[in-house]
């Protein structure tokens, strides 16, 4: 494509702002890395935390699954721990792990450790993200940034890496509620300059991922983490770029998730878009949720189950919502078939 492509004809921008888009938006979460061999290649030898820190490298990465799928959303490549480790946390991503902090946070004395970011300390980040707009103006892409959400990111630091339980972050979520509204409240500082340094380089949709949100009760947070996460929201509005929240599990979760600013709400495969819709409540565009595992069952599952979806979100858009960005209910599955997600694009753009 060799025009150049207004930002109010990026089809996910305009579905995430309740306008009519040229097509159905489609992106996949995690579509980066993982299952693409190119991506494997790229990859040969290189840390992850080192990609993410090189301009050239994150943006030939975030290009891939746009040129291979024909994506109306590319999500920058990066990690939520980026502006940890950008902070001066000692972490690192650990392939087959995930991310693993050196000295997880449990004491007061660590909370006060964690310090501001500067947004020089994600200058690559910047750099790569105008390397982007440069690969993604003249198409109908849109180029999405991401953080962490302080609940996510407050998980991995106490625990020390991925878990099952999260007993420790429970322990002084309840056990400490001073201690975690400060700690809370550091991480939303850090994940705010990381967003804003993301939208002043020209990120055009912002996701704040709270992936294991859903461990909690309603109560829990509502008391815990809304506040915090409605902050990150409040202090990156004024961009104006659209702003989606997820959370993996949250089917209790979205009417509150719904309410701490986001103007997109994503939700997994456990609950229909139009009973997400009611949840929800009106004047909100969802994102999802097809189930990733679909993705693996041959090419007639997948047509009916893209078609459920779609039937689905236009039942919510009846019900209210003000727009569909069609996405899996969680990230790819490393093992995934690349051709089973071009054919799954193709299938949402002419359902
Ligand atoms: O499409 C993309 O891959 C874009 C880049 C991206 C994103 C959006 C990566 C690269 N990570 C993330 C976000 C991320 N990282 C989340 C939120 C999204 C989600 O819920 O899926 C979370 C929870 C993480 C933490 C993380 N990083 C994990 C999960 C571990 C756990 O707790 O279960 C893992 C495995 C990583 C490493 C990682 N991040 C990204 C990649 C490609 C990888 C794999 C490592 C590698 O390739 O070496």
């Amino acid at each position: 494509m060799d025009r150049v492509v207004g930002v109010s004809e990026k089809p996910l921008l305009a579905a995430a702002t309740g306008h009519r888009p040229s097509r159905r938006p489609v992106w996949f979460m995690r579509q980066a890395g993982r299952s693409l061999p190119e991506y494997r290649a790229l990859r040969e030898g290189r840390g992850m935390l080192e990609s993410c820190f090189d301009p050239a490298m994150v943006c030939e990465i975030t290009m891939q699954p746009v040129r291979r799928h024909d994506t109306d959303g590319a999500i920058l490549f990066s990690d939520i721990v980026v502006p940890l480790k950008a902070a001066g946390i000692d972490l690192d991503i650990v392939a087959g792990t995930g991310p693993v902090i050196a000295e997880p946070v449990r004491t007061a004395a660590d909370v006060a450790a964690i310090r501001r970011l500067e947004p020089e300390e994600v200058g690559a980040v910047a750099r790569a993200v105008s390397l982007l707009r440069a690969e993604l103006d003249p198409t109908p892409t849109a180029l999405i940034g991401f953080a962490g959400a302080p609940f996510t990111l407050a998980s991995y630091l106490i625990e020390g890496g991925p878990s099952r339980t999260y007993t420790h972050t429970k322990a002084m979520m309840y056990g400490d509620p001073q201690l975690w509204h400060s700690l809370m409240g550091r991480l939303a500082d850090i994940t705010v300059t990381f967003l804003r340094v993301q939208l002043e380089a020209g990120v055009q949709a912002v996701q704040l991922f709270d992936s294991w949100a859903g461990i909690l009760s309603r109560r829990d947070y509502e008391t815990f983490v809304a506040p915090h996460s409605a902050r990150v929201f409040a202090e990156i509005a004024d961009h104006g770029a659209p702003r989606i929240h997820f959370g993996v599990g949250t089917g209790e979760l979205l009417a509150s998730m719904g309410q701490v600013g986001a103007d997109v709400v994503g939700v997994d495969w456990r609950v229909p878009l139009d009973e997400a819709a009611r949840r929800i409540g009106p004047s909100k565009a969802l994102q999802g949720n097809l189930d990733p595992t679909v993705l693996f069952a041959g090419d007639a599952v997948i047509a009916e189950h893209v078609a459920r979806v779609v039937v689905d979100a236009d039942r919510a858009m009846a019900a209210g919502a003000i727009g569909h960005i069609f996405n899996l209910g969680h990230g790819v599955l490393p093992d995934t078939d690349p051709d089973a997600i071009t054919r799954a694009v193709e299938l949402v753009h002419s359902a």
